[in-house]
Protein backbone atom coordinates (compact mmCIF):
# COMPACT_ATOMS: atom_id res chain seq x y z
CA UNK A 1 0.00 0.00 0.00
CA UNK A 2 1.44 3.37 -0.80
CA UNK A 3 0.95 6.08 2.17
CA UNK A 4 -0.95 8.95 1.16
CA UNK A 5 0.00 11.97 1.98
CA UNK A 6 -2.11 13.16 5.76
CA UNK A 7 -4.34 15.57 4.17
CA UNK A 8 -5.62 13.63 1.34
CA UNK A 9 -6.19 11.11 3.66
CA UNK A 10 -8.46 13.33 5.74
CA UNK A 11 -10.69 14.57 2.06
CA UNK A 12 -10.57 11.05 0.88
CA UNK A 13 -12.35 10.36 4.81
CA UNK A 14 -14.28 13.53 4.88
CA UNK A 15 -16.08 12.31 1.13
CA UNK A 16 -16.81 8.93 2.58
CA UNK A 17 -14.01 6.29 1.94
CA UNK A 18 -14.36 4.20 4.78
CA UNK A 19 -10.72 2.62 3.72
CA UNK A 20 -9.17 6.28 4.18
CA UNK A 21 -11.49 6.23 7.80
CA UNK A 22 -9.59 3.01 8.77
CA UNK A 23 -6.60 3.85 8.04
CA UNK A 24 -6.73 7.07 9.83
CA UNK A 25 -7.87 5.46 12.70
CA UNK A 26 -5.41 3.01 12.62
CA UNK A 27 -2.51 5.59 12.49
CA UNK A 28 -4.17 7.59 15.09
CA UNK A 29 -5.29 4.38 17.76
CA UNK A 30 -1.19 2.91 17.59
CA UNK A 31 0.49 6.35 17.73
CA UNK A 32 2.26 5.84 13.84
CA UNK A 33 4.63 7.68 13.21
CA UNK A 34 3.41 10.41 11.83
CA UNK A 35 -0.28 10.91 14.06
CA UNK A 36 0.41 14.37 15.63
CA UNK A 37 0.58 16.41 12.63
CA UNK A 38 -2.70 13.64 11.45
CA UNK A 39 -4.19 14.29 14.88
CA UNK A 40 -3.76 18.39 14.32
CA UNK A 41 -5.18 18.53 10.73
CA UNK A 42 -8.30 16.64 12.00
CA UNK A 43 -8.97 18.51 14.79
CA UNK A 44 -8.22 21.65 12.48
CA UNK A 45 -11.87 20.53 10.48
CA UNK A 46 -15.14 21.75 12.10
CA UNK A 47 -17.55 18.39 12.94
CA UNK A 48 -19.84 16.90 11.24
CA UNK A 49 -21.97 14.81 13.69
CA UNK A 50 -23.05 14.29 17.08
CA UNK A 51 -22.07 11.23 19.60
CA UNK A 52 -24.72 9.40 21.26
CA UNK A 53 -23.22 7.30 24.73
CA UNK A 54 -24.91 4.34 25.76
CA UNK A 55 -24.21 3.14 29.23
CA UNK A 56 -25.35 1.19 31.80
CA UNK A 57 -24.47 -2.23 33.88
CA UNK A 58 -23.45 -5.11 32.36
CA UNK A 59 -25.21 -7.44 30.54
CA UNK A 60 -28.55 -4.55 30.27
CA UNK A 61 -28.72 -5.27 26.65
CA UNK A 62 -26.83 -2.41 25.54
CA UNK A 63 -24.92 -4.16 22.30
CA UNK A 64 -28.29 -5.21 21.48
CA UNK A 65 -30.54 -2.67 21.83
CA UNK A 66 -27.35 -0.49 19.65
CA UNK A 67 -27.90 -3.15 17.08
CA UNK A 68 -31.80 -2.24 16.75
CA UNK A 69 -31.09 1.19 17.19
CA UNK A 70 -28.50 1.33 14.03
CA UNK A 71 -30.91 -0.78 11.73
CA UNK A 72 -33.73 2.41 12.88
CA UNK A 73 -30.92 5.14 11.75
CA UNK A 74 -29.61 2.97 8.82
CA UNK A 75 -33.67 2.70 7.40
CA UNK A 76 -33.85 6.50 7.87
CA UNK A 77 -30.97 6.20 5.47
CA UNK A 78 -28.18 7.94 8.37
CA UNK A 79 -24.50 6.76 8.52
CA UNK A 80 -23.20 5.66 11.54
CA UNK A 81 -20.14 5.08 13.26
CA UNK A 82 -20.01 2.56 16.59
CA UNK A 83 -17.18 2.28 19.39
CA UNK A 84 -17.28 -0.39 22.00
CA UNK A 85 -15.21 0.00 24.87
CA UNK A 86 -14.93 -3.24 25.78
CA UNK A 87 -14.19 -3.39 30.16
CA UNK A 88 -12.55 -6.57 29.26
CA UNK A 89 -8.63 -7.76 27.93
CA UNK A 90 -8.73 -7.32 24.30
CA UNK A 91 -7.02 -10.84 24.11
CA UNK A 92 -9.28 -13.26 26.27
CA UNK A 93 -12.31 -10.85 26.74
CA UNK A 94 -15.62 -12.91 25.44
CA UNK A 95 -17.22 -9.73 25.09
CA UNK A 96 -15.78 -8.58 22.30
CA UNK A 97 -16.57 -11.29 20.54
CA UNK A 98 -20.15 -11.24 21.70
CA UNK A 99 -20.34 -7.68 20.55
CA UNK A 100 -18.93 -8.74 16.93
CA UNK A 101 -21.54 -11.23 16.62
CA UNK A 102 -24.44 -9.39 17.95
CA UNK A 103 -22.81 -6.71 15.26
CA UNK A 104 -22.88 -9.57 12.92
CA UNK A 105 -25.88 -7.98 10.62
CA UNK A 106 -24.68 -4.90 10.04
CA UNK A 107 -20.47 -6.21 9.06
CA UNK A 108 -21.53 -6.42 5.16
CA UNK A 109 -23.01 -2.62 5.57
CA UNK A 110 -20.99 0.45 4.17
CA UNK A 111 -23.08 2.52 6.21
CA UNK A 112 -21.80 0.87 9.62
CA UNK A 113 -18.47 1.34 11.01
CA UNK A 114 -17.81 -0.55 13.84
CA UNK A 115 -14.40 -0.24 15.97
CA UNK A 116 -14.13 -2.40 19.64
CA UNK A 117 -11.80 -0.74 21.84
CA UNK A 118 -10.40 -2.88 24.90
CA UNK A 119 -9.33 -0.93 27.92
CA UNK A 120 -6.23 -2.42 28.37
CA UNK A 121 -3.17 -1.79 26.35
CA UNK A 122 -3.70 1.73 24.88
CA UNK A 123 -1.42 4.40 24.88
CA UNK A 124 -2.61 7.01 27.37
CA UNK A 125 -5.31 5.08 28.84
CA UNK A 126 -8.63 3.85 27.61
CA UNK A 127 -10.28 7.39 28.03
CA UNK A 128 -7.67 9.12 25.78
CA UNK A 129 -7.87 6.64 23.04
CA UNK A 130 -11.82 6.81 22.92
CA UNK A 131 -11.91 10.69 23.12
CA UNK A 132 -9.34 11.07 20.24
CA UNK A 133 -11.45 8.02 17.74
CA UNK A 134 -15.16 9.48 18.68
CA UNK A 135 -13.51 13.10 17.85
CA UNK A 136 -12.17 11.30 14.65
CA UNK A 137 -15.40 9.91 13.87
CA UNK A 138 -17.47 13.08 14.06
CA UNK A 139 -15.15 14.48 11.44
CA UNK A 140 -15.82 11.89 9.35
CA UNK A 141 -18.50 11.09 6.31
CA UNK A 142 -20.96 9.72 9.69
CA UNK A 143 -23.97 10.82 10.50
CA UNK A 144 -24.43 9.69 13.36
CA UNK A 145 -21.51 8.52 16.07
CA UNK A 146 -22.70 6.00 19.05
CA UNK A 147 -20.73 5.43 22.12
CA UNK A 148 -21.20 2.04 23.91
CA UNK A 149 -19.35 1.74 27.34
CA UNK A 150 -20.22 -0.66 30.80
CA UNK A 151 -21.11 2.25 33.31
CA UNK A 152 -19.95 0.46 36.25
CA UNK A 153 -17.32 2.99 37.87
CA UNK A 154 -16.01 6.53 37.52
CA UNK A 155 -14.10 6.15 34.70
CA UNK A 156 -17.09 4.73 33.11
CA UNK A 157 -18.44 8.54 33.80
CA UNK A 158 -15.54 9.76 32.94
CA UNK A 159 -15.90 8.43 29.15
CA UNK A 160 -19.54 9.45 28.78
CA UNK A 161 -18.54 12.81 29.10
CA UNK A 162 -17.45 12.29 25.20
CA UNK A 163 -21.10 12.15 24.18
CA UNK A 164 -23.42 14.42 23.55
CA UNK A 165 -26.67 12.62 24.59
CA UNK A 166 -25.96 10.38 27.21
CA UNK A 167 -28.63 7.51 27.62
CA UNK A 168 -27.96 5.12 30.42
CA UNK A 169 -29.29 1.36 29.42
CA UNK A 170 -30.88 -0.66 32.76
CA UNK A 171 -32.64 -3.55 32.71
CA UNK A 172 -36.00 -4.97 34.58
CA UNK A 173 -34.57 -5.84 38.21
CA UNK A 174 -31.32 -3.74 37.75
CA UNK A 175 -33.04 -0.56 38.48
CA UNK A 176 -33.63 -1.08 41.87
CA UNK A 177 -30.09 -1.86 42.74
CA UNK A 178 -28.82 1.38 43.81
CA UNK A 179 -25.33 0.54 42.56
CA UNK A 180 -26.04 2.46 39.76
CA UNK A 181 -26.78 5.71 41.89
CA UNK A 182 -23.53 5.77 43.86
CA UNK A 183 -21.45 5.32 40.60
CA UNK A 184 -22.96 8.68 39.75
CA UNK A 185 -24.78 7.02 36.30
CA UNK A 186 -28.21 8.74 37.23
CA UNK A 187 -26.58 12.51 37.28
CA UNK A 188 -25.36 12.16 33.70
CA UNK A 189 -28.17 10.61 31.71
CA UNK A 190 -30.16 12.37 29.06
CA UNK A 191 -32.24 9.85 28.47
CA UNK A 192 -33.42 6.60 30.88
CA UNK A 193 -33.81 3.48 29.26
CA UNK A 194 -35.64 0.46 30.83
CA UNK A 195 -34.72 -1.86 28.39
CA UNK A 196 -35.77 -5.59 27.96
CA UNK A 197 -39.11 -4.26 28.39
CA UNK A 198 -40.67 -7.52 27.47
CA UNK A 199 -40.22 -8.97 30.98
CA UNK A 200 -42.65 -8.92 33.47
CA UNK A 201 -40.77 -6.56 36.17
CA UNK A 202 -40.10 -3.87 33.21
CA UNK A 203 -43.15 -1.22 34.36
CA UNK A 204 -42.09 -1.34 38.21
CA UNK A 205 -38.63 -0.81 37.20
CA UNK A 206 -39.40 2.40 35.15
CA UNK A 207 -41.91 3.48 38.12
CA UNK A 208 -38.88 3.29 40.16
CA UNK A 209 -36.68 4.93 37.61
CA UNK A 210 -39.36 7.52 37.30
CA UNK A 211 -39.18 8.00 41.25
CA UNK A 212 -35.55 8.77 41.95
CA UNK A 213 -35.45 10.76 39.01
CA UNK A 214 -37.97 12.76 40.68
CA UNK A 215 -36.27 13.13 43.78
CA UNK A 216 -32.49 14.24 42.32
CA UNK A 217 -31.73 17.78 43.41
CA UNK A 218 -30.77 18.41 39.50
CA UNK A 219 -34.39 19.53 38.23
CA UNK A 220 -34.09 18.36 34.97
CA UNK A 221 -36.61 16.39 32.80
CA UNK A 222 -35.23 13.22 32.56
CA UNK A 223 -37.61 11.13 29.58
CA UNK A 224 -38.02 7.38 31.02
CA UNK A 225 -38.49 5.19 27.88
CA UNK A 226 -39.20 1.71 27.32
CA UNK A 227 -37.70 -0.47 24.96
CA UNK A 228 -37.17 -3.99 23.53
CA UNK A 229 -35.01 -4.77 21.01
CA UNK A 230 -35.95 -8.42 20.79
CA UNK A 231 -39.88 -7.51 19.96
CA UNK A 232 -38.44 -4.39 18.03
CA UNK A 233 -40.50 -1.81 20.12
CA UNK A 234 -40.07 1.84 21.49
CA UNK A 235 -37.00 2.03 18.81
CA UNK A 236 -38.04 4.49 16.84
CA UNK A 237 -39.52 6.39 19.67
CA UNK A 238 -36.25 6.23 21.63
CA UNK A 239 -34.43 7.55 17.96
CA UNK A 240 -36.66 10.15 17.80
CA UNK A 241 -36.35 11.50 21.13
CA UNK A 242 -32.44 11.68 20.98
CA UNK A 243 -32.60 13.37 17.65
CA UNK A 244 -34.81 15.63 19.13
CA UNK A 245 -32.46 16.62 22.10
CA UNK A 246 -29.50 16.63 19.60
CA UNK A 247 -31.17 19.35 17.36
CA UNK A 248 -32.16 21.46 20.59
CA UNK A 249 -29.83 21.28 22.67
CA UNK A 250 -26.71 20.73 20.64
CA UNK A 251 -25.47 23.15 18.11
CA UNK A 252 -22.76 21.49 16.70
CA UNK A 253 -21.05 24.82 16.45
CA UNK A 254 -20.77 25.58 19.85
CA UNK A 255 -21.45 23.08 23.00
CA UNK A 256 -19.95 19.78 21.27
CA UNK A 257 -17.10 21.57 20.04
CA UNK A 258 -16.07 23.33 22.99
CA UNK A 259 -15.27 19.97 24.05
CA UNK A 260 -13.00 19.28 21.30
CA UNK A 261 -10.98 22.06 22.00
CA UNK A 262 -10.00 20.60 25.27
CA UNK A 263 -8.90 17.32 23.74
CA UNK A 264 -7.27 18.84 20.92
CA UNK A 265 -5.16 21.32 23.88
CA UNK A 266 -4.93 18.03 25.97
CA UNK A 267 -3.63 16.39 22.80
CA UNK A 268 -0.87 18.81 21.88
CA UNK A 269 0.21 19.43 25.61
CA UNK A 270 0.75 15.44 25.78
CA UNK A 271 2.27 15.01 22.50
CA UNK A 272 4.66 17.75 23.18
CA UNK A 273 5.69 16.80 26.61
CA UNK A 274 6.25 13.43 25.43
CA UNK A 275 8.72 14.75 22.40
CA UNK A 276 10.44 17.69 23.87
CA UNK A 277 11.08 16.24 27.44
CA UNK A 278 11.89 12.53 26.05
CA UNK A 279 8.90 11.23 28.29
CA UNK A 280 8.97 8.08 26.82
CA UNK A 281 12.52 7.27 28.62
CA UNK A 282 10.43 8.45 31.71
CA UNK A 283 6.50 6.30 31.52
CA UNK A 284 5.74 7.17 35.09
CA UNK A 285 6.34 11.16 34.50
CA UNK A 286 4.84 10.66 31.40
CA UNK A 287 1.93 8.55 33.02
CA UNK A 288 1.16 11.45 35.16
CA UNK A 289 1.86 14.57 32.70
CA UNK A 290 -0.93 12.55 30.34
CA UNK A 291 -3.47 12.08 33.36
CA UNK A 292 -3.39 16.05 34.05
CA UNK A 293 -4.25 16.52 30.13
CA UNK A 294 -6.80 14.04 30.46
CA UNK A 295 -8.14 15.91 33.75
CA UNK A 296 -7.82 18.78 31.39
CA UNK A 297 -9.36 17.75 28.52
CA UNK A 298 -12.73 16.42 30.29
CA UNK A 299 -12.66 19.73 32.23
CA UNK A 300 -12.27 18.42 35.71
CA UNK A 301 -9.00 21.16 35.63
CA UNK A 302 -8.56 24.61 34.53
CA UNK A 303 -5.42 25.43 32.11
CA UNK A 304 -3.84 27.45 35.17
CA UNK A 305 -4.20 24.35 37.19
CA UNK A 306 -2.71 21.54 34.64
CA UNK A 307 0.20 23.71 34.02
CA UNK A 308 1.38 24.64 38.08
CA UNK A 309 1.09 21.30 38.75
CA UNK A 310 3.11 20.09 35.37
CA UNK A 311 5.83 22.63 36.65
CA UNK A 312 5.81 21.05 39.88
CA UNK A 313 6.50 17.66 38.64
CA UNK A 314 9.00 18.81 36.51
CA UNK A 315 11.04 20.88 38.78
N1 LIG B 1 -35.72 -10.48 27.21
C1 LIG B 1 -34.88 -9.72 26.53
N2 LIG B 1 -33.55 -9.96 26.53
C2 LIG B 1 -32.73 -9.15 25.85
C3 LIG B 1 -33.22 -8.03 25.13
N3 LIG B 1 -32.17 -7.38 24.59
C4 LIG B 1 -31.06 -8.07 24.94
N4 LIG B 1 -31.39 -9.15 25.70
C5 LIG B 1 -30.46 -10.17 26.25
O1 LIG B 1 -29.65 -9.62 27.27
C6 LIG B 1 -28.35 -10.21 27.26
C7 LIG B 1 -27.28 -9.17 27.26
O2 LIG B 1 -27.34 -8.45 26.06
P1 LIG B 1 -26.16 -7.50 25.56
O3 LIG B 1 -26.71 -6.72 24.42
O4 LIG B 1 -24.93 -8.28 25.36
O5 LIG B 1 -25.95 -6.58 26.83
P2 LIG B 1 -24.78 -5.50 27.08
O6 LIG B 1 -25.37 -4.50 27.99
O7 LIG B 1 -24.24 -5.01 25.78
O8 LIG B 1 -23.70 -6.37 27.82
P3 LIG B 1 -22.16 -5.98 28.10
O9 LIG B 1 -21.63 -5.31 26.87
O10 LIG B 1 -21.50 -7.30 28.37
O11 LIG B 1 -22.18 -5.08 29.30
C8 LIG B 1 -28.33 -11.09 26.02
O12 LIG B 1 -28.49 -12.43 26.41
C9 LIG B 1 -29.47 -10.62 25.20
O13 LIG B 1 -30.03 -11.63 24.38
C10 LIG B 1 -34.65 -7.79 25.12
O14 LIG B 1 -35.19 -6.87 24.51
N5 LIG B 1 -35.41 -8.65 25.85
MG1 LIG C 1 -22.22 -4.91 25.06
Amino acid sequence: MTALPQAELLERMRAGEIGALARIISIVENERPGFEPLLRGLYALPARSNAIGFTGPPGAGKSTLINAVIRCLRQRGKTVGIIAVDPSSPITGGAILGDRIRMGEHVKDDGVFARSLGSRGHLGGVSRATRRIVDLLRRSCLDVVIVETVGTGQSEVEIAKIADVKLVVNAPGLGDDIQAIKAGILEIADIMVVNKSDLPAAASTKRHLEMMLMLRAANRDVPVLATSPLRNEGIEALVDTAESLLASRIPLDSASNRADIRNMIAEHVANTARRRLGLDGDPALAAQIDALCDAFAVGELGMNEITARALRLLA
